[in-house]
């Protein structure tokens, strides 16, 4: 078969909505051109999310940067000792929280280092102290290393723990500790911390607990085609069991001050938008694909949208791990950016929370705002902040 019936073929498959193999992604990896790859994800992402992209109002919060594991590719990490290291205080951890609730944040998305001498109670506290006090803030906390981190340090299971840290107001997962799944791979750039089954796992058992999370894939360094694809499968099998991923993120490679880059370029615009196109096309069943603009760079994240993506990401705010990899993104943007960069795409923005229950707000008071199910016109939950 020449290369061209090859492409034909899977063109075929996509429109007729048959799912793409192993070989099919590597194929499109080694011998599609970026404008098919293009044509046939936003094939997809309009079928599923037609000309809705969504963004939220967030931000981050990184309350430790001190961790017992050495990711090669990770510049935000600092040694106990190192002076670059910081635990954040109760208090500074409330103020954070306060200024995202005053911002009429919906969601604050929590994730650190595995500090070697602080408790699970500490991290445990951390969502029980914020959903005390900011109870309509959404709670997207912890990776699946952590939670692996947490097991470890307690001797508890994961799955306990899961549902301890629900109780206490735990809302879903971050995608993040994913790196890419493959065993080659993942020995050379982040050699003890979770493993792919330990990572799966942990989602798996929040899915099953009812739980919504989401995935990532770091790209651009050391890992082949191969091992990309065979990240999304593992991905797609995990979906097709549970159900519970809401978004898949592509994640580039930043290179700057971390043990990784120093002879790694940055991944080129075409390689992110093929990673997007690739991601919509080989993962027909997660409902979303997000372009993280505070590591696409604004502008590639706004081509993005259509090259599959429907998802742009939040306002953001105090972003230190890309930051500290040699981002040059801004650390925030407003509502009315996001929007004008989303429209300019030739999109409709949707504002959503965490969960992607359309958002709708007071226009005179942005803490103010009415939750909508997706295609539903009557609200359902009144929330003040
Ligand atoms: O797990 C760390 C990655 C992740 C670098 O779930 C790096 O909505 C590139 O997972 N270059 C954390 N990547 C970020 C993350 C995330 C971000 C936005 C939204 C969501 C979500 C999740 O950042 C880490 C790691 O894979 N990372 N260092 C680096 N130098
Ligand atoms: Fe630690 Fe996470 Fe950085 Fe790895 S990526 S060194 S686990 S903070």
């Amino acid at each position: 078969m020449t290369l061209a019936n090859r492409l034909a073929d899977i063109r075929d498959k996509v429109y007729a909505g048959v799912r793409l193999t192993f070989d099919d992604g590597l194929f499109l990896e080694h011998h599609a051109d970026l404008f098919t790859l293009g044509e046939l994800a936003n094939f997809v992402r309009e079928k599923k999310n037609g000309n809705i992209t969504y963004y939220n109002v967030n931000q981050h919060l990184n309350p430790t940067n001190v961790c017992v594991y050495r990711c090669a590719f990770c510049s935000f990490r600092a040694d106990l000792k190192s002076p670059r290291g910081y635990v954040m205080t109760d208090e500074e951890i409330l103020q954070r929280a306060r200024e995202a609730s005053e911002a009429g944040a919906t969601e604050l998305h929590i994730v650190g280092g595995l500090h070697h001498l602080l408790p699970y109670e500490w991290y445990l506290n951390i969502i029980r102290m914020i959903h005390n006090a900011f109870p309509q803030l959404h709670l997207k906390a912890w990776t699946a290393v952590e939670w692996d981190w947490f097991e470890r340090i307690t001797k508890r299971p994961t799955q306990e723990l899961l549902a301890e840290m629900k109780a206490a107001g735990l809302g879903s997962l971050p995608g993040g500790g994913a790196e890419i799944f493959h065993p080659e791979v993942r020995r050379k750039i982040c050699d003890y911390k979770a493993d792919a089954e330990q990572w799966l796992r942990v989602h798996r058992e929040w899915h099953r607990m009812g739980g919504r999370s989401n995935a990532t894939m770091l790209y651009g360094h050391i890992e082949k085609p191969e091992h990309r694809i065979d990240h999304l499968l593992r991905l797609r099998a995990l979906q097709d069991e549970t159900g519970g991923f809401q978004t898949f993120i592509p994640l580039a490679f930043h290179p700057s001050n971390n043990p990784l880059g120093q002879n790694i370029p940055k991944p080129s615009g075409l390689m992110d938008l093929k990673m997007i196109a690739i991601s919509r096309l080989m993962l027909d069943n997660f409902p979303h694909i997000k372009a993280y603009w505070q590591m696409l760079t604004v502008k590639v994240a706004q081509v993005a949208q259509s090259f599959g993506a429907d998802d742009i990401d939040g306002t953001v705010v105090h972003e230190k791990i890309y930051h500290a990899a040699g981002s040059d993104s801004p650390q925030q943007l407003t509502v009315a950016e996001l929007r004008r960069l989303i429209e300019e795409a030739g999109r409709i923005p949707v504002e959503r929370d965490t969960l992607y229950n359309h958002i709708v707000r007071e226009p005179a008071d942005v803490t103010k705002w009415t939750i909508r199910q997706p295609l539903d016109t009557q609200p359902l939950l009144e929330v003040a902040s």
